[in-house]
């Protein structure tokens, strides 16, 4: 069962009493933060450019944002990648990461200046169907950003019924540090495998809604029923006196340069602003990811096709050439035994 948020929006102008519940619940569900009109200019961009890839049905209005199924894909696939990095350039989605009413939130709970992280993550996400379910498991976000403690800002670009997949969390599961985990197939590759506290609260977002969350808040997404693609944008922020690991200060899983991603904007104030604002940069934990790869190569070796996003992930990203030739290795005979299945099969 899920119960509704506790909605902080009455409180949002009193920074201690958005920190105290943020410190109580580890997440604040705050309506109409960002102005509609603004995220639907956005959306308005970025299912062009989901239709550029086939990911729409030509059928159907633009607007409607209807998936064609059939051409169902997900990160890290090359295939997504090739039209998803064309999205993650915009200027006009890294301007909404820095709008004044998200960053001046984040000063009001912190009391100080805030960096905003220049990663941030964009999510195309198909609807669920029996070959196809790219839904995000139970997990924390700690593994993934490193760093001192930072925030996630989640908001669907569009409106997001429950039906369509949207984000929710587990209150007050943020108590515990880390908790062990396994590998799982949607967004991330990753699921909590250690029992965890609370209730699982969420609601029916409209467009310019956002959650905030802690990063080691236990939280998911629900399966998107929808038909429609589901395109949401989450961002983190910290104090600016914290460290903020290497990985954090780099475009989304090195899917380009800052060089290549600022090519085609307009202004210049956004570029390398976190250079200029002092942030303190540390190296990326990599411990967790390094667990992670172990049970990945495993449960390759023994022929499970659960390791292949993660290999993927090695593959593309880690800063180990050993190791991604053996993940490339593990997925080449993944896919060689793949292929000899469907074919014995048919
Ligand atoms: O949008 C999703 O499916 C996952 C988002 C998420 O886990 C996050 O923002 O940390």
């Amino acid at each position: 069962m899920i119960k509704p948020f506790v909605d902080s929006t009455d409180v949002i102008r009193d920074g201690a009493a958005l920190a105290a519940r943020l410190d109580r619940d580890g997440y604040l569900f705050l309506r109409g933060l960002l102005p509609r009109d603004e995220i639907m200019a956005i959306r308005r961009q970025l299912l062009g450019l989901a239709a550029r890839g086939g990911w729409l049905r030509a059928d159907q209005p633009l607007e409607s944002g209807v998936a064609d199924l059939a051409k169902a894909c997900k990160d890290p696939e090359p295939g997504y990648l090739e039209f998803f990095r064309p999205m993650w350039k915009l200027e006009s989605l890294h301007r909404m990461k820095q709008h004044p009413n998200i960053i001046s939130l984040f000063e009001r709970i912190f009391g100080e200046p805030v960096l905003a992280h220049p990663m941030f993550v964009l999510r195309n996400i198909f609807p669920q169907t029996r070959s196809f379910d790219f839904t995000t498991g139970s997990h924390q976000d700690k593994i993934h950003i490193g760093g001192g403690q930072s925030f996630a800002c989640w908001m669907p670009i569009g409106d997001c019924p429950q039906s369509k997949g949207g984000l929710i969390m587990a209150e007050g599961s943020h108590k515990r540090g880390v908790l062990d985990f396994e590998l799982a197939p949607g967004a991330g590759g990753l699921e909590v495998t250690e029992k965890f506290e609370g209730q699982w609260v969420g609601a029916d977002f409209a467009a310019g809604d956002v959650v905030v969350f802690s990063d080691t808040t236990v939280h998911k997404a629900l399966p998107n029923t929808s038909g429609e693609l589901r395109q949401s944008f989450d961002a983190r922020y910290q104090r600016l006196s914290d460290p903020v690991a290497e990985v954090a200060v780099q475009p989304y899983a090195g899917i380009m340069t800052w060089e290549a991603a600022y090519a085609d904007w307009k202004s210049d104030d956004l570029k390398y602003y976190w250079q200029r604002a002092g942030a303190k940069v540390v190296p990326f934990d990599t411990s967790y990811y390094e667990k992670r790869d172990v049970i990945a190569f495993e449960r390759a070796e023994a022929g499970d096709v659960l390791a292949r996003d993660t290999l993927l992930r090695v593959v593309q990203r880690d800063a180990n050439p050993e190791k991604r030739a053996r993940a490339q290795a593990l997925l080449d005979s993944l896919d060689r035994r793949n292929a000899q299945r469907t074919t014995t099969a048919a």
